[in-house]
């Protein structure tokens, strides 16, 4: 397994729409592997292909809270909402894509998720509370959407500007 470089905002490949995955390949069950090893090491709690700079419907996640529990490594391969609650949850969101900066996003506080897993057979599953949050926010990478996005123009662009700071900086060493 490898650890692969996570993409920072701006860059083009984080607002293009990812291509559905047509078959299970060696290359993307290596894909999935790498990601799972590059959101564990961020520390993050999910992980969207086109981050990697890989244009493929395909995400990692693992949002289990609690310190002592066993780990729940997901890959959801062409994912989709099946259906979304009406309620809606606020929660305090990061991406691995923007470091360091969070804000409020409202969305659905329940939805159920169909996706193709890398044993090739069709799984749903309704989420909730963090679940709910991360597969969501990572649909959204799928479809070339941020979680700034759901944010005020001027509030957006200032985290932008931030981030290409950031990138500069990063860029001289
Ligand atoms: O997609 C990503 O950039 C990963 C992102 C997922 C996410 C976080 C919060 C709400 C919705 C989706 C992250 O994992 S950011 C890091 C993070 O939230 C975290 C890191 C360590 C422990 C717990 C949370
Ligand atoms: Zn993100």
């Amino acid at each position: 397994m490898t650890l692969r470089p996570i993409l920072i905002h701006p860059d083009p490949r984080l607002k293009t729409a990812a291509q559905p995955v047509a078959e299970i390949t060696d290359e993307i069950r290596r894909l999935a592997d790498d990601m799972l090893e590059t959101m564990y090491d961020a520390p993050g709690i999910g992980l969207a292909a086109p981050q990697v700079g890989q244009l493929h419907r395909l995400l990692v996640m693992d949002a289990v809270k609690e310190e002592d529990a066993a780990p729940r490594p997901m890959v959801l391969i062409n994912p989709e909402v099946t259906w979304a609650s009406e309620d809606r949850s606020v929660y305090e969101e990061g991406c691995l894509s923007i470091p360091e900066q969070f804000a409020e996003v409202e969305r659905p506080a329940e939805v159920e998720v169909r996706w193709l897993g890398l044993d090739g057979e069709t799984h749903a599953e309704r989420f909730e509370g963090l679940w709910a949050t991360c597969v969501q926010h990572e649909i959204d990478h799928l479809d070339g959407r941020l979680f700034i996005d759901y944010l005020k123009p001027m509030k957006r662009q200032m985290i932008t500007r931030k981030m290409q700071k950031l990138k500069r900086e990063r860029a001289r060493g």
